[in-house]
């Protein structure tokens, strides 16, 4: 990130947690064995229903407000995209609901969504064929990663707003990524880097013992 694009930090990175963390998908904690099939069964094995939101990051908040917040999609594109706040809400906008899957156990439905698709970014962007992966990086200093089909799904969200108000600094306002078939780490808060990419990069948590993929229903929790 370039000196220009800092924002304030609140907080103090959690070791201890990240540390915790860390042992337990050494240890496989909370694994089941089960694989279901999210065509038939809605809740993932080994989750538990919960009805409040829980906030989950790595101790530290930033403070991005819209006047500095910047999106840019690059690497494996024919037209790089790099949006304020203004052209981000002048981009076709999209509501879609979807379930909150956490590896940590809870996991929580209908949660209606305001933002604009990937595949609308995509469509402007104009991936290359090189384009297989893709690497998020977060205002917090968090990544993350997926395969472009997973990126690419129609219900694939840049999400600013839930149950139609903005969303909270807490939940990674002002544009968290929203990918409801994966595990929610999956989910970058205060996004600012989308980078395609021709090889794998394995982020924050994945480098750090959890599954590469982070498929729900096939308990992809450690990797
Ligand atoms: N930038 C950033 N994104 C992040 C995280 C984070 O620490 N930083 N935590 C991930 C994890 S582990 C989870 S479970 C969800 C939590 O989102 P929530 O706090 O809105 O429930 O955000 C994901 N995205
Ligand atoms: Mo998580």
């Amino acid at each position: 990130m370039g000196d220009e694009d800092a924002v304030p930090l609140t907080g103090r990175l959690k070791d201890k947690l990240i540390e915790a963390k860390q042992d337990w998908a050494r240890k496989g904690r909370l694994l089941t064995g089960t694989r279901l099939d999210p065509a038939r069964d809605r809740l993932p094995p080994g989750q538990t229903l919960v009805r409040d939101w829980p906030v989950l990051d790595l101790g530290v908040q930033p403070d991005v407000s819209r006047e500095k917040w910047r999106l840019r999609l690059e690497g494996q594109v024919e037209a790089p995209l790099r949006l304020d706040w203004e052209a981000f809400m002048a981009l076709p906008q999209t509501e879609a609901v979807g379930d909150i899957h956490c590896v940590t156990q809870w996991s929580r439905y209908d949660n209606r969504w305001q933002g604009v698709r990937a595949v609308d970014l995509l469509a402007l962007a104009r991936p290359r064929q090189a384009a297989r992966f893709v690497g998020f990086t977060s205002y917090d200093g968090y990544t993350t990663n997926v395969p472009m089909e997973e990126f690419a799904r129609e219900e694939v969200l840049l999400a600013h707003s839930w149950e139609g108000l903005p969303l909270t600094r807490q939940h990674g306002g002002p544009v968290r990524v929203v990918i409801p078939r994966l595990y929610f780490w999956k989910s970058p808060k205060w996004v600012t880097r989308i980078e395609l990419l021709g090889a794998d990069r394995p982020g924050f948590w994945e480098v750090r013992g959890y599954h590469n993929n982070g498929d729900p229903w096939a308990e992809e929790r450690y990797g």
